[in-house]
């Protein structure tokens, strides 16, 4: 069995905020936390830690979608290290266009979107990554207050934070170990009364279902509160080929990062999926506006996680995740059904991506 993974120091040695109880083996901790927790080995403990998952919501999550007619499981879990890589290798493929456009807009407005941003902010990234497109805005904007950088991938968040520290020592900038699909406890103390804006690049938005967006937006909205601002990525609708090409790489760097999804289950919630028996779809569901990724199970067979035995047919698949994509209309009417007005949208030459900035209304 492998540690509860667990160790994460913040970038200015403060220790990091965990926005609901948070468990290392027996302990439940809350609130800003030491800035080096030691990995709990639970080699004594396997009924304990049994137990302990039981009542993990992940592992529920995974046993609900993998127990449903039609199979699914939830997409955050690509991202462990090695989905996190396989993701940084997608980024920069050329047939995924969404990253390198995403970045031109940016840097081609930078300016723009800093004075919307307006000077002093507090700047919360959800699902901050390796915090790339967080340069962009900090080389710009004016004196900003904190950074809080928001993920759900451990390691990864630390070390993109102790970089963003590194490159800017002025910069308050405040790790939050959280899955931000889920309700996030904001630091209260940060910048008082400055203006909080959120960030969240990449388009991410579209791998939430269409009221899960709403949803999201809207506890973003309350995160930000009354004179905050949204920016946000948002994929375009556009020719179902150039989509097919994003989701179906030459190279099998898409493929191979969706059946991480069933490396990453085996591994946490001890399960033993064979990932060569199942293989990567990837299509554009245009009733639904949507990239659909499945894997679809290659023979019959019974994969084992935790006590449970779970029957897949030849041929049947689950759905590891939606993308959807957008009309600048359906979007502005998205964020007002969160509370958000769109004050700007920048969308490059080809009309493939929009970059927008929401303001809370
Ligand atoms: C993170 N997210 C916006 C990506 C997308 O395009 O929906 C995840 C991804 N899935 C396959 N390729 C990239």
């Amino acid at each position: 069995m492998s540690p509860v993974s667990a160790s994460i120091a913040d970038a200015n040695g403060r220790g990091f905020y965990c926005s609901r109880p948070w468990r290392y083996g027996t302990l439940a901790v809350k609130g800003w936390g030491p800035a080096k927790m030691i990995p709990v080995e639970t080699t004594s403990s396997i009924r304990l830690r049994k137990t302990e998952t039981a009542s993990d919501p992940v592992l529920d999550e995974v046993l609900l979608g993998l127990t449903k007619t039609r199979k699914e499981l939830p997409c955050k879990l690509f991202y462990d290290e090695r989905g996190s890589v396989l993701f940084e290798q997608i980024c920069t493929l050329d047939e995924y266009y969404l990253t390198r456009t995403e970045i031109a807009i940016m840097e081609q407005n930078a300016s723009e979107l800093a004075e919307l941003m307006g000077p002093r902010c507090v700047l919360l990234e959800y699902g901050s990554g390796s915090s790339t497109k967080t340069r962009i805005l900090l080389d710009h904007l004016h004196e900003p207050v904190a950074y809080i950088p928001i993920d759900y991938a451990a390691e990864q968040l630390q070390r993109s934070a102790a970089a963003i520290a590194a490159s800017y020592p002025a910069l308050r900038v405040l790790p939050l170990h959280a899955d931000y699909t889920q309700r996030v406890g904001v630091p209260p103390l940060v910048g008082a009364g400055a203006r909080r804006v959120g960030f969240f690049p990449g388009s991410t938005v579209g791998n939430f279902r269409l009221t899960e967006a709403v949803h999201f937006l809207r506890r973003v909205r309350g995160a930000v509160g009354p004179r905050g601002g949204l920016l946000i990525g948002a994929d375009l609708k556009k020719d179902p080929a150039v989509l097919h090409r994003a989701y179906n790489d030459a190279a099998g760097v898409t493929a191979e990062f969706n059946r991480n999804i069933l490396a990453h289950i085996n591994r946490r919630f001890d399960a033993d999926f064979r990932l060569d028996k199942f293989a990567h779809r990837a299509f554009y569901n245009e009733r639904l506006g949507r990239i659909e990724m499945h894997l679809i199970s290659q023979e019959d067979q019974r994969v084992r996680l935790q006590d449970l035995e779970i029957a897949f047919r030849a041929g049947e698949g689950v759905l590891t995740e939606v993308s959807y994509k957008y009309s600048v209309e359906q979007f502005r009417t998205l964020a007002s059904r969160a509370g958000f007005e769109v004050q700007r949208v920048w969308v490059d030459a080809s009309r493939l991506f929009s970059v927008q900035y929401l303001l809370a209304c």
